[in-house]
C-alpha cells in the first residue's frame, strides 16, 4: 500500500521512515507531490493541525496521508512553546533560535521546576474524507544548555525522564524507542496491521 507523509520537515520524514521499516509499505514524500499547496497551521492543538494537515494532502494526492503534528510543552511556561514549537522565536526561525529562546525564558526557573514534556499526534486520512488520530508522549526535563547533534528540534535540550543523556546525545534507535513519535507511530503500525493487512 502507498501512504504519503503530509509533512516538510526532512528530519521527521527520516524519524517515521526508520520506525515503520520493516512494513510493506510504499512511503512517498512531499517530494513527489510538488504541486500540493501548503497547510497552514493555525488550529490551537496538535489534533486539529495534524488532521488539517493529513486531509488536505489525502486530498490533494487522492493517497492516504499521515501527518505529524508535534512539539515540546514546558511546564513552568504553562505549556509553552506547544504547538508554536517549531515557530517559537518567530516565523522562519531556526532550531538553534528557537532553543536559544526557551533556555532564555527559562534561565530563572530552578532545576526542581524543569519538567517538560513531547507531544506528538499522528493523523491519518483518507481521500474520502475519513481520519484517525494516534497520540505519544515522552516526559522529560530541559537542561540549561545545549548537548549533543544528533535528532532536530529541542533534541539537544531535552533529557528523557531517567536519562542523563539528552535525545541529541543518543543514537536514533534509542530516541525512537523512548520518543512521543516512537510512541504515537506504534500505535499507527498496529492500526494499520489490524485494518489493512488482516
Ligand atoms: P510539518 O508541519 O511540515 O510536519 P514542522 O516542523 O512545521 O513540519 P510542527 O508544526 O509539527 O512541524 O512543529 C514541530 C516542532 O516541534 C519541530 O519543528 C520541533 O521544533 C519540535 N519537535 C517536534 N518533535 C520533535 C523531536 O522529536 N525532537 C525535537 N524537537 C521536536
Amino acid at each position: 500500500m502507498d501512504i504519503v507523509l503530509a509533512t516538510r520537515n526532512k528530519k521527521k520524514v527520516e524519524e517515521i521512515r526508520r520506525i515503520l521499516e520493516g512494513m510493506n509499505i510504499n512511503i512517498l514524500t512531499m517530494d513527489d507531490f510538488p504541486t500540493c499547496p501548503e497547510v497552514e497551521e493555525d488550529a490551537d492543538t496538535f489534533e486539529g493541525n495534524a488532521v488539517k494537515k493529513a486531509l488536505l494532502v489525502a486530498m490533494c494526492t487522492n493517497k492516504i496521508a499521515v501527518a505529524d503534528d508535534s512539539g515540546l510543552e514546558v511546564y513552568a511556561l504553562n505549556g509553552d512553546p506547544g504547538v508554536r514549537s517549531a515557530r517559537y522565536a518567530g516565523e522562519g526561525a531556526d532550531d538553534i533560535a528557537n532553543i536559544r529562546k526557551l533556555l532564555e525564558e527559562m534561565k530563572d526557573v530552578p532545576d526542581e521546576n524543569r519538567g517538560a514534556r513531547f507531544v506528538c499526534c499522528i493523523a491519518v486520512a483518507y481521500p474520502d474524507g475519513r481520519t484517525e488520530t494516534f497520540f505519544g508522549f515522552a516526559e522529560g526535563r530541559i537542561s540549561r544548555e545545549p548537548k549533543g547533534r544528533i535528532g532536530f528540534g529541542y533534541d539537544p535540550v531535552f533529557y528523557p525522564v531517567g536519562y542523563n543523556e539528552t535525545f541529541a546525545e543518543m543514537p536514533p534507535e534509542e530516541k525512537d524507542a523512548l520518543s512521543h513519535r516512537g510512541k504515537a507511530i506504534s500505535m499507527l503500525k498496529e492500526y494499520i496491521m489490524k485494518i489493512h493487512y488482516s
